[in-house]
């Protein structure tokens, strides 16, 4: 798919599923000196941690780093990785009313992503931790290097493609997380650095 420049690109959501669950993208959602900002400041003021899971006895590193800030009493599992959530910072606390207010969905979490270089991925996976429900509403916001985000039928194996990029919003609602899985691939020779920023709603 070619890339349209800036000038012309279509700010309008684009439905990129509405099959057992939806995924809507809003492009640019996010305004470009914020996006900046955002990208200036996120390395240096949030406290990235190494997770690392247990595989087959064995202990694996992740490859990329997380964050995870929210109200008390989110505690979140991954893989099983435990997350208990620090205490939001005023910038992760301001995007999190916003999106809130986008997505209809109180979020009381978020999970952040630093993907340091094109190195750096995420496996097939869904987000359908009993915790967050059974129809979870996810928001993730791109920041930085542009990255290929596919999303798989779990049943029918349809692929659905799309290059998320800096500034973009991207809204997973309804029985998504469990008919469908996703993932970031790594990209060979891409130095630029990503982050996302996942903001999700823990149920006690
Ligand atoms: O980095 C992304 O765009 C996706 C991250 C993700 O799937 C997750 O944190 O569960
Ligand atoms: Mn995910």
């Amino acid at each position: 798919m070619s890339q349209q420049p800036d000038l012309f690109a279509s700010k309008e959501p684009q439905k990129l599923i509405c099959e057992d669950g939806q995924a809507t993208l809003y492009p640019q959602w996010l305004p470009a000196a914020r996006r900046a900002d955002l990208l200036a400041q996120l390395p240096t003021t949030l406290a990235w941690e190494q997770t690392h899971l247990h595989m087959y006895g064995k202990r694996v590193a992740i490859p990329r780093l997380n964050a995870w800030y929210g109200d008390a009493g989110s505690r979140y599992s991954y893989s099983g990785a435990f997350f208990d959530p620090r205490p939001w910072t005023p910038t992760l606390q301001q995007l999190r009313d916003e999106l809130s207010d986008v997505a209809g969905t109180e979020f009381n979490s978020v999970l952040a992503n630093w993907y340091r270089t094109g190195r750096d991925s995420v496996a097939w996976h869904s987000d359908n931790e009993p915790e967050l429900g059974p129809e979870p509403t996810i928001a993730s916001l791109s920041l930085g290097a542009s990255r290929v985000f596919v999303l798989r039928h779990n049943k029918t194996q349809r692929q659905v493609r799309v290059t998320l990029q800096d500034g973009d919003l991207l809204i997973m609602s309804g029985r998504l997380q469990h008919a469908w899985q996703h993932q970031l691939p790594k990209v060979a020779g891409l130095t630029e650095t990503r982050i996302n920023l996942t903001y999700r709603r823990v149920w006690a």
